[in-house]
C-alpha cells in the first residue's frame, strides 16, 4: 500500500477528489471480491433488474467492513474529522457489454437536503476500475461553485433517479478526468464535485461499494428519506445523539 499524499486534505479542498487511495492490497482486495461474489451467489445481489442495492451494508459484511477499515477512514478523519458517521452505502455494479450509465451529478443536493451540506464520498473499487469499464468522471473544481440545480433525466440504463442530474456545457464537461482505480483502491469525492460514468464496453465487471461519509453534526430534512437516524457511528462518537 503505498504512501497518500502528503497534503491529501488541500487535494481535496482544491479538486474535489482524492485519489488513489490505496485501501487494500491486491490479496486483501481478492478477498473482498470473493467474498461479494460469494454473497451474490448466496442471496442473488444484484437481482436480476435491481440495481439499486442501496444499504447493503447493514448485512452484507464485507462492506461494512470496507466502511470501516482504518486505511479508509484515516484519510476521511483528515477532510471531516474525528467523529465520522457511515450515512449509507450503495453497490453499484456494471456488468460486461451493457448500457447502464450515471448522468452529471452531484451527491449532495436540495434533494437530500443535508445541513450543514457536508459528505465526502468514497468510491471502493470492488474489481479494476478503468475508462473502458465505465470509471467514475470527474470534474476537479466544479465544487467550488456550490450546489447547482437539478434537471430532469429519464432514459434507459441510467442508474440514477430521473431528478438526481444536473446540467453540465460542453466547456465545463471538456475539463473531466476519468478515475482509473486498481481492486482495493478507493476515491474521495466532495458532495458537489460533478461526476458521472458512461457504459461498461468491456468483458469485465466494474462492480464498487460507495460510501457516503458525514460528521455527526450534519443533520437532514425535512421531507426526504431520512437515512440520518440509521446512520451508524464508523469512527469517534455521535455527540448529537
Ligand atoms: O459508480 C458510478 O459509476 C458512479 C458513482 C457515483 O455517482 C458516486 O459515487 O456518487
Amino acid at each position: 500500500v503505498p504512501d497518500r499524499p502528503v497534503d491529501l486534505a488541500g487535494a481535496y479542498e482544491r479538486d474535489g477528489v482524492v485519489a488513489p487511495v490505496s485501501v487494500l492490497t491486491s490479496a486483501e482486495a481478492d478477498r473482498i471480491r470473493s467474498e461479494w461474489d460469494r454473497c451474490v451467489r448466496l442471496h442473488g445481489h444484484p437481482r436480476p433488474g435491481d440495481r439499486q442495492m442501496y444499504n447493503l451494508h447493514r448485512e452484507v459484511g464485507v462492506i461494512d467492513e470496507i466502511a470501516r477499515h482504518p486505511r479508509l477512514l484515516d484519510v476521511v478523519e483528515r477532510i471531516i474529522g474525528e467523529d465520522i458517521l457511515l450515512l449509507g452505502s450503495r453497490v453499484i455494479c456494471k456488468e460486461p457489454g451493457t448500457g447502464d450509465f450515471i448522468p452529471w451529478h452531484q451527491d449532495v443536493s436540495d434533494r437530500n437536503r443535508l445541513t450543514p451540506p457536508v459528505q465526502v464520498t468514497a468510491w471502493y473499487a470492488v474489481d479494476d476500475s478503468t475508462v473502458a469499464n465505465g470509471a467514475v468522471e470527474v470534474i476537479p473544481g466544479s465544487h467550488r461553485s456550490g450546489m447547482r440545480a437539478r434537471v430532469p433525466t429519464s432514459s434507459d440504463g441510467n442508474l440514477l433517479r430521473a431528478d438526481e442530474a444536473n446540467d453540465v456545457g460542453d466547456e465545463e464537461a471538456a475539463r473531466a478526468v476519468p478515475i482509473e482505480l486498481r481492486a482495493g483502491q478507493a476515491s474521495l469525492h466532495h458532495g458537489f464535485v460533478l461526476h458521472r460514468s458512461g457504459p461498461n464496453r468491456s468483458a469485465d465487471r466494474r462492480c464498487a461499494f460507495v460510501l457516503r461519509f458525514v460528521p455527526p453534526r450534519v443533520m437532514q430534512g425535512p421531507g426526504v428519506f431520512d437515512l440520518r437516524s440509521s446512520a451508524v457511528v464508523v469512527r469517534g462518537v455521535d455527540r448529537t445523539r
